[in-house]
């Protein structure tokens, strides 16, 4: 492919629900534009941006992948993103770095949880947007009532530019309100035609209101407007286009990916009204702690941001970029302004889905991707020397779920650390952390596929075998009155013996107070120097668990008294005397269950709000509030028991078909009710 100015680069996204038909309409994109000589298929796992085995396996997308194609004179990159939520993250990397995100929506299904969650981030990065109705050969599918909806969701800025000709399996083609031109398609090629009498009617209608939605936008061309001179196409898709840019104006256009039906005038609006990387002039970067605005120039030094790393079992790190600003060309080094490590670009390239193609150089605006970079991570700059600036940081969302997982065997355990580093750098949403209380290695992400498949990926691309468990609810003990018990630690047969004992009284401390010793001992009954090692002993009895076997926490140990002896004393005896009388007062002091307690912030629909608040007082949870958010949303804040949220990602999801999201934190702990105890005691014991 050859290398095309920013002028003539358009950088898309197509984002939507999962099973819109983005890849299916990415495939036919490629195939229209000649990149591809056949129409691959997601059904048949062979179209160019569904290529990893487990996006074969599901039948879906499950990260981004470029679909780089020649159109009218330019070069549009394409970035397939997946619907589903899960993997929502590659969804921010791609309008990270598009300059259009199109809107695939079924015009079966409509405006779908993931549509409405795409939109909300299109939104805050102010991004330009446009809408492909797809599907519309299918049975039920609805130009008007997909339209209606989307009018509904978005606003007065969606602005249909075409409508069908037929619909369900009479669809064969669309009419251009710019132009009042019908395109027929037979076997996928378009032949121009006058707009059927049927639609006649209809269509002029819905011209004239394109027409005067564009005029209103630009002063000179309403007066002429009112005096009567209707603006020709060219001026209209002209105006048309700053509205784009503003992303105040969203048109929408339709087809049929599978067809395929209208897909090249899809990539001839992209080209005439779709914006180029040439959109932004100025970035605001970060230098030496600073917020500074730089211009971004066609020319010059090269301002590299990395968006997606793919962790290549064959070829290793593949980085994908964009070129922010000026010339990058193969062979250049570059510094890296997270890591300060040198990254030579030895050979960089285009990828189209899996495949890449070696180019000498790629212009500003440009995605390309270089492999074995040495220390560099997703959302990394890469600049020259002395050119300290750092890309806007790319968000990343917080995970939701999380399971314990365990290497399978030793060899497995060997290879975990490294696997596990390198996956992360491959999805930067994944957090590795170690519970060193229930001792449990944690893999969270943002849900049970994203997990499954990061489990399934660190066996195919590393080799580790890793099995997965529940989550333990991280308990505490405690205890609920005052005992003392007397801890007693003898060994004397014959040689250097042991001997030490402890008088211990344990009281309970308030809740979240901690731990204190205190030091009663008077007239030496046991020696100073012995004193911390009794204390010593408590406080490791107390991490490795108390008589249910949680970590003891709220709890004041008094020592008032002891014996030693002259030569076997020692500081090992009075530890284990500490351990000993400790225990022993633990029993008699009405061991007690603390349970964590978490703080959850639920944004959900209204129409919502009664369920998941119903649902939550199911789970012992106490509403403490709800608050009116954007776009008809209300949060829902509570405290309710971790262990009744160890899964709620999912169970949130089925409750509000997807479009509730939360966020929680641990708050505090507090006294489990009796009647869960024994559940919870048999639990830890099956556990140890
Ligand atoms: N009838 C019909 N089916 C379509 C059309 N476009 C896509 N499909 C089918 O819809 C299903 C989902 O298509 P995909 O392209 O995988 O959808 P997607 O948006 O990439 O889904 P995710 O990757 O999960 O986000 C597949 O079975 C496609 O064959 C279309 O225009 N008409
Ligand atoms: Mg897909």
């Amino acid at each position: 492919m050859k290398v095309y100015p920013p002028e003539k680069i358009r950088n898309v996204a197509l984002v939507g629900h999962s099973g819109a038909g983005k890849t299916t309409l990415a495939e036919a994109l490629l195939y229209r534009a000649g990149t591809v000589s056949r129409l691959g298929r997601v059904e048949d796992g062979n179209t160019v941006t569904d290529f990893d085995p487990e996006e074969h396996e599901r039948g879906l997308s499950l990260s981004l992948a470029l679909a780089p194609f020649e159109w009218h004179g330019h070069k549009i990159n394409v970035i397939d993103t997946p619907g589903s939520p899960d993997f929502i993250a590659d969804v921010y990397a791609a309008l990270h770095v598009a300059d259009l995100a199109v809107f695939v929506v079924s015009a079966v299904d409509g405006v779908e949880v993931g549509t409405e969650r795409a939109w909300r981030i299109a939104e805050e990065f102010e991004l330009p947007r446009m809408v492909f109705i797809n599907k519309l050969d299918k049975e039920q599918a609805s130009f008007d009532r997909t339209l209606d909806e989307l009018r509904d969701r978005f606003g007065a800025g969606i602005a249909p530019i075409e409508l069908p000709i037929g619909e369900e399996a009479s669809f064969h083609g669309v009419a251009d309100l710019f132009t009042d031109t019908a395109y027929i398609y037979d076997s996928g090629s378009a032949q121009e035609a006058a707009i059927p009498d049927e639609l006649a009617e209809k269509e002029h209608e819905v011209h004239d209101n394109l027409v005067e939605g564009i005029v209103v936008a630009d002063d000179d061309l309403l007066e002429r407007y009112l005096e009567g001179d209707i603006p020709d196409a060219a001026e209209l898709e002209k105006t048309m286009a700053v509205g784009v840019a503003n992303a105040t104006v969203f048109p929408v256009v339709c087809g049929s990916a599978t067809g395929p039906i209208a897909v090249d005038r899809l990539a001839t609006f992209i080209v005439e009204i779709g914006p180029s990387p040439l959109r932004r002039s100025t970035l605001t970067v970060t230098a030496a702690g600073s917020e500074v605005d730089v211009d971004l120039r066609t020319d010059g030094d090269p301002l590299v941001q990395v968006f997606k790393t793919i962790a290549d079992p064959y070829v290793g790190q593949i980085s994908l970029f964009r070129v922010l600003s000026g010339n990058v060309k193969a062979e250049q080094s570059l510094q890296n302004q997270r890591s300060g490590s040198d990254e030579r670009l030895s050979k960089i390239s285009l990828m189209v889905g899996k495949e890449s193609e070696a180019v000498d150089q790629l212009p500003m605006g440009d995605l390309g991707a270089v492999a074995k970079l040495t220390d560099t991570s997703t959302g990394d700059t890469l600049s020259v020397k002395g050119q300290p600036v750092k890309a806007p940081a790319m968000e990343i969302p917080s995970p939701v779920l999380a399971t314990a997982i365990r290497a399978k065997t030793q060899a497995d355990t060997d290879k975990l650390a490294n696997a596990l580093r390198r996956i992360q750098q491959e999805d930067p949403v994944l957090v590795v952390d170690r519970n060193a209380e229930t001792k449990q290695t944690l893999l969270r992400g943002m849900g049970e596929t994203h997990l499954a498949i990061t489990v399934q990926r660190l066996s195919r691309k590393f080799g580790v075998e890793i099995a997965t468990e529940p989550v333990r609810v991280p308990y505490r003990e405690t205890i609920s009155r005052k005992a003392q018990a007397e801890g007693k630690y003898k060994k004397q047969s014959g040689g250097h013996g042991q001997f030490g004992v402890a008088q211990l009284r344990v009281e309970p401390t308030q809740r979240g107070e901690g731990f204190e010793f205190v030091d009663e001992i008077k007239g030496g009954s046991i020696p100073r120097q012995f004193i911390p090692a009794v204390q010593q002993g408590i406080v490791e009895t107390m991490a490795d668990g108390g008589v249910i076997g949680f970590p003891v926490v709220d709890v004041r140990v008094i020592c008032y008294d002891g014996k030693y002896h002259s030569v076997d004393s020692s500081e090992m005896s009075f530890k284990m005397a500490g351990r000993l009388g400790f225990k022993a007062a633990m029993q008699d002091a009405g061991p007690i269950i603390l349970e964590p307690i978490s703080k959850i912030a639920v944004s959900v629909p209204s129409t919502y709000q009664g369920d998941v608040m119903g649902d939550l007082s199911s789970r012992r949870g106490q509403v403490q509030g709800t608050e009116a958010a954007s776009g008809g949303r209300q949060v829902i804040t509570a405290l309710v028991p971790t262990s009744e949220i160890m899964s709620y990602a999912v169970d949130l999801r089925s409750l509000t078909q997807g479009w509730g999201t939360f966020s929680s934190e641990h708050d505090h702990y507090q006294e489990l009710p009796s009647h869960l105890t024994d559940k919870v005691v048999a639990e830890a014991q099956e556990d140890d």
